[in-house]
């Protein structure tokens, strides 16, 4: 009776495993991509990629969806994360942002479980702010510009642990995770 989890990242798995150790859960990596819809909040994407893969696999598994959200930016890329890095990449970030002296920002994760039953969503937030140059060589996508409140390192200066010890996504899971295995 694992649950499945759906992503096409490797570091996203990774991650989650880390988190999961500490649980009595079991998690099976599904590598494929989580076919998803345009939509204005991580949640409604997260919600239909969980229906659509449910309908074809019928087994109890997880989506997850997270973005950026940039203050000075109104909140963007958020749900356009992952077309932003595609297009403009960590340095047409940092440029969006010259001369403006609010760099803070925050990335959300998104998750949603779904079973035969029911379908919960949780999520999780990081406040942090854009730096001013790319820095480090660990993690994935914006953790080289991303510095997490109460730290001076970016995430991708961090190792897995010491991310999840800040991460929207490591909030996001524990929250499923303490509700499911508490159930
Ligand atoms: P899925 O198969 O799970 O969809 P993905 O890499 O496409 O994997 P998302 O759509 O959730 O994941 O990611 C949106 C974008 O946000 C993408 O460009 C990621 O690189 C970036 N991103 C997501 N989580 C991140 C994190 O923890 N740190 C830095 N960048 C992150
Ligand atoms: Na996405």
């Amino acid at each position: 009776n694992s649950i499945l989890l759906v992503t096409s990242n490797e570091n996203k798995y990774k991650e989650i495993a880390e988190i999961a150790k500490d649980y009595k859960v079991e998690l099976e990596w599904l590598k494929i991509p989580k076919l998803e819809i345009q939509a204005d909040t991580l949640e409604e994407v997260v919600r239909y990629s969980a229906i659509v893969i449910f309908q074809l696999v019928k087994r109890p598994l997880i989506v997850e969806d997270s973005g950026l959200f940039i203050k000075s930016l109104n909140d963007f890329p958020g749900p356009y994360t992952n077309y932003v890095r595609r297009k403009l990449g960590l340095e047409g970030i940092l440029k969006l942002l010259e001369g403006k002296n609010d760099r803070s920002a925050y990335f959300k994760t998104s998750l949603c479980y779904i079973d035969e039953a029911r379908q919960l969503l949780f999520n999780g937030t990081v406040n942090g702010r854009i730096s001013d140059t790319i820095r480090g060589e660990k993690g994935f996508g914006f953790d080289p510009i991303f510095i997490p409140e109460g730290e001076s390192r970016t995430f991708a200066e961090m190792s897995t642990e010491e991310k999840n010890r800040y991460s929207h996504r490591s909030k996001a899971f524990k929250a499923f995770l303490e509700y499911y295995t508490n159930q």
